[in-house]
C-alpha cells in the first residue's frame, strides 16, 4: 500500500478548509468532508433510495458496456479514483479479466482501502491489488506508472468540482497519461428539474442527514459545538450553472465555537451555507471540457432512460 497522505495531512486540510469556508461570505464547506464512517454509510443508503437514480443508472451502463470497454482498452492496470463500495469495480474487474494485471484503488481513507482491497484480491486471484492512499486532487502525478492504464472516475463525482477545477483536474490527469491509456468518466446528465431535486431531497430525509453529517464531523474532529438539529437541509437546482446545490440553513440566530481553530462564527436565522454542488452535464459540455484538457471523447454511453453518461476518453 502506498501512502501519499497521512492522517495528519488530512487533519490539516480539514482545518484549512473549515477556516476558509466559515470565514467566507457566503459561508461554504467542501463536500469531501461528508464521508466519515457514518457519512459513507449514509451515502450507501442514498444509493439505494428510489429517488436517487445515478448509481443504478451507472451500474446499468457498466453492466452493458464492460465487455466493450475491456475490448477497446485492453487495460493492464485499472486505477480507480475515489474507490467506492466495490460493486462497480467488480463489474470492471470481471470484464477486464483477460488483460488486467493490477488494480489500484485510490482513496483518502487507508482503513477503507485495506478492507475492500483484501476482499477484492481474494475474489480475483490473478490480479495484484495495489492500494494507494492519496487525494486525487493533489497526488495524480504520484500514481503508479505503467502501460495500458485505465483510469476510472465513476459515480458522477466530477460534478462536485466547479468548472475551472474540473478542467484543471482533467488536465492534470491528462498529463499523467500516455498513449494507450484511457479515462472512464461517469457523469450525471441534465434532466427534468423536479426529478433532480428529488434525488437530492429524498422523502425519507437520508440526504438531509448526510448533509448535516458534515457538522458532526467538524464537531468531533475540530472540537466544535454546532447544534446540528438547528440546520435544515436545502437542495436547489441552479439553472444558470446547471448544478444542484446543497446547503444547510440555520433556523435561528446562533454562535458556533470551533475550538481547534480558536474561531467563533455567527449564523443569522435563515442564513444558508453551501455544502455541495453536483453539476449535471450535456454531451457538448463533456466533450468540450475533455478536449480543453487534451482528451478526446471516444464513446459516450447512456442508460436506456438517458439519465447518466459513461464516457471513454483518450489522450
Ligand atoms: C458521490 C458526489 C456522486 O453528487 O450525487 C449524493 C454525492 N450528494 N447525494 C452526488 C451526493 C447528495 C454524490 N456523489
Amino acid at each position: 500500500m502506498d501512502l501519499f497522505l497521512t492522517a495528519d495531512d488530512l487533519a490539516k486540510s480539514l482545518r484549512g478548509d473549515v477556516r476558509e469556508g466559515l470565514t467566507a461570505a457566503p459561508k461554504t464547506l467542501p463536500p469531501k468532508w461528508f464521508y466519515d464512517e457514518r457519512g459513507s454509510g449514509l451515502f450507501e443508503e442514498i444509493t439505494a433510495l428510489e429517488e436517487y437514480y445515478p448509481t443504478r443508472r451507472e451500474r446499468e451502463i457498466l453492466t452493458a458496456r464492460a465487455p466493450e470497454i475491456a475490448g477497446i482498452t485492453g487495460a493492464r492496470t485499472l486505477l480507480e479514483l475515489g474507490a467506492g463500495s466495490g460493486e462497480k469495480t467488480r463489474l470492471l474487474l470481471d470484464a477486464l479479466r483477460g488483460t488486467l494485471r493490477t488494480y489500484v484503488p485510490v482513496d483518502v481513507s487507508g482503513d477503507f482501502l485495506a478492507g475492500s482491497a483484501a476482499a477484492l484480491a481474494a475474489d480475483h486471484p490473478g490480479i495484484t491489488v495495489h492500494p494507494v492512499v492519496a487525494d486525487y486532487e493533489q497526488h495524480l502525478h504520484l500514481l503508479p506508472a505503467g502501460e495500458r492504464r485505465l483510469v476510472a472516475f465513476l459515480g458522477g463525482t466530477i460534478g462536485n468540482m466547479p468548472p475551472a477545477t474540473r478542467v484543471a483536474f482533467l488536465g492534470g490527469l491528462r498529463a499523467t497519461m500516455g498513449d494507450g491509456d484511457a479515462l472512464l468518466l461517469g457523469a450525471d446528465l441534465v434532466k427534468d428539474t423536479a426529478r433532480l431535486v428529488r434525488a437530492y431531497d429524498d422523502a425519507a430525509g437520508v440526504t438531509a442527514e448526510f448533509n448535516r453529517n458534515v457538522l458532526h464531523v467538524i464537531n468531533r474532529e475540530l472540537d466544535a459545538d454546532f447544534d446540528v438539529a438547528s440546520f435544515e437541509h436545502v437542495a436547489r437546482w441552479d439553472d444558470a450553472h446547471e448544478w444542484i446545490e446543497m446547503r444547510l440553513r440555520s433556523t435561528r440566530d446562533q454562535t458556533v465555537r470551533i475550538g481547534a481553530l480558536d474561531l467563533t462564527v455567527t449564523f443569522e436565522a435563515g442564513e444558508e451555507m453551501r455544502t455541495e454542488i453536483s453539476a449535471k452535464f450535456r454531451r457538448a459540455r463533456l466533450e468540450d471540457e475533455l478536449s480543453a484538457a487534451g482528451l478526446t471523447l471516444k464513446h459516450l454511453w447512456t442508460d436506456e432512460a438517458g439519465d447518466f453518461a459513461l464516457c471513454l476518453a483518450v489522450p
